[in-house]
Order: C-alpha cells, then structure tokens, then sequence
C-alpha cells in the first residue's frame, strides 16, 4: 500500500463517522437549523469534542446567514474548508543541528509510546541516521525488553539499565553515551503508569533536568504520545503532561482502530500543541507525518 492509501485506510472508520454520516444526513435537505444543529451532533460523535463542533457549525451558520451557502452540496465543502482551518501542523520530527537530537517521549501507559518510539528510530535508521534508545520505562523488566526488540528491528542501540533503576541515570546515559560516539539521535521510552500521577511527573521532570546538564539544549522534542480511542481524555492528558515537562509536539496513535478521530480537531483547536505524527496501525510504515491537507483529502477521498 501507497503512503496515502495506507492513510485513507487507517482513516475509514473515522471516515464512516465523520464523512459518510454527513453525506447521508446532507442527502436531499434543505439547509437549514435543524440540519446544522445534526450535523453539530454528527462531529460530536466523532469526538470532535464539544466547543469545537460548535465553532464548526456557528461558522458554518454564518455562511448560511450571508447567503454563501445555500445547499447541500455548499455546506459539505464549507464543512471541508473549517476543518482545514482548524488543523494545524508543526515542524516535522527530524535530525538536525547539534548532535544528538534528544526526544523525551511521555504518555501514559498503553498508549503506545515504545512502539510509536521504534517507529520513529526505523524512520531514522532508513534515512542514514544512527539512533541511541533509551530505556528510561525501567518499571518493568518487559518494557525494557520491548524496547530491545524495537532496538534491533530499527538498527539503533539501546541504553539499558536493570528494571527498577533510575530512569534519569538511565536517559543521563544514553545522552552522554551518543555525545562521546557522534551518534545523531537519541530517543528517551519513560514509564507512563498514572495511579502515581505527581511522582511519575517529578519522574519525568527530573529526567529532562539531568538530561539538561549533560546537554543544555535537550530535549529538543517532547513527545506526547496519546491515543486516539481515548477520546476528551486525550486532551486532559496533554494538558497534564504539557504543564509538568513542557510538550512540543503530539503524536496521535491507533487512529486505525477508531471512528473517534475527530479527536484530532479537538487537540488542534483546544490546545496550542501541535500534532506532528499520527499513527494508523501497528507496523512500521504506519507512522506518518502528520499532514493537515493530506489528512483532510484522506478523509474526504
Ligand atoms: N492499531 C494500532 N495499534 C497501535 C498503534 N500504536 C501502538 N499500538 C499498539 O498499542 C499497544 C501498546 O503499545 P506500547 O507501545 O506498548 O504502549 P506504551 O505503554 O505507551 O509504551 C501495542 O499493542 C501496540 O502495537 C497504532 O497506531 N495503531
Ligand atoms: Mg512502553
């Protein structure tokens, strides 16, 4: 499958919520009220979240009133165009500058911040860069082993320390280790277990503070990796992890599994964070950049 196959693809559950249920709602109406507050209910399903699917329909209302749109067919491609002002993309995830470039991944458990982390490090390793990943998530001896596993696949090495060790001495490591061997990245697996939620975010302060003395410009990216079926809960998370380390970039997982994808309006819209990758199934091709034209078209193709 083609890059933006694979993405329409991932993309057809949320496609069916989001496009499909319009078109049929669109079908031989009259626009008016009654259809704009449906369809309102339409992208709320799709978890659009919400102050976001009433900012859609309150814009598209205006038009209504102006006399831009008059029909059907008008108001599926006024839908289109809010949908593109709404997302946004930051700069894409890759090596530059000063060696190495550090990226802290956070999330919580489960969400799939080790895969999205092997993921990443293939992309680097196929591109000619050598990566270092770091396996800060030292809570369980399996993280630790999941992370060697994507360490082989990827072609990176792996910084480890025993399970239960600190997770900072562990990330301090990695980074020294990939300063003294010129190696061109490095990529930091913390753990994500919440029922200890202000120790894990003094974990991971502390994590960017040691980092931060072996290297004053790391991190260069903090990750946050949150997963799409979690649906509002995605935005708590982000802004939980964004008030205690600061993120930089979003990666949004899983979107294959879930007609919620409208969830990615909603990050965009209700959080200054950009989305900077988006995750559409389990393999190692299924991370791509997030692109807002290329999502739209995906959506809509
Ligand atoms: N369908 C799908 N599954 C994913 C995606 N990303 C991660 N997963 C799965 O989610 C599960 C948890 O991932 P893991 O990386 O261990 O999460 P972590 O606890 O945050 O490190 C694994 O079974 C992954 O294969 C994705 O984009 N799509
Ligand atoms: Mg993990």
């Amino acid at each position: 499958m083609g890059f933006f196959e694979n993405l329409k693809h991932g993309l057809s559950k949320t496609r069916t919520a989001l496009i499909e249920n319009t078109d049929a709602l669109l079908s031989g109406k009259t626009v008016d009220e009654n259809l704009l507050e449906e369809l309102e209910e339409i992208l709320i399903m799709a978890d659009v979240g919400p102050e976001t699917a009433s900012s859609i329909t309150g814009a598209l209302r205006d038009k209504v009133k102006k006399g831009d749109i008059r029909t059907a067919p008008e108001l599926k491609a006024a839908l289109k165009e809010e949908i593109k002002k709404i997302l946004r993309e930051g700069h894409k995830i890759i090596c530059t500058g000063e060696k190495p470039y550090v990226i802290l991944t956070v999330g919580v458990n489960g969400v799939g911040k080790t895969t999205t982390i092997g993921k990443i490090a293939r992309h680097f390793t196929d591109n000619g860069f050598s990566v270092i990943l770091a396996a800060a998530d030292t809570f369980r001896a399996a993280a630790i082993e999941q992370l060697e596993i994507w360490a082989d696949r990827a072609g990176a090495e792996i910084v480890k320390h025993r399970s239960g060790a600190d997770p900072a001495a562990v990330a301090f490591d990695a980074v020294a280790s990939a300063r003294a061997k010129d190696i061109d990245a490095v990529i930091i697996d913390t753990a994500g277990r919440l029922h200890t939620k202000t120790n894990l975010m003094e974990e991971l302060k502390k994590i960017k503070r040691v980092i931060g003395k072996e290297m004053p410009s790391a991190p260069h990216e903090v990750l946050l990796v949150v997963d799409a079926t979690s649906g509002q809960n995605a935005i708590t998370q982000a802004k939980i992890f964004n008030e205690a380390v600061g993120v930089t970039g979003i990666a949004l997982t899983k979107l294959d599994g879930t007609a919620k994808g409208g969830i990615i309006l909603a990050i965009n819209n209700e959080l200054s964070i950009p989305v900077k990758l988006i995750g559409v199934g389990e393999g190692v091709e299924d991370l791509q950049d997030f692109s807002a034209e290329e999502f739209v078209d995906a959506l809509y193709g």
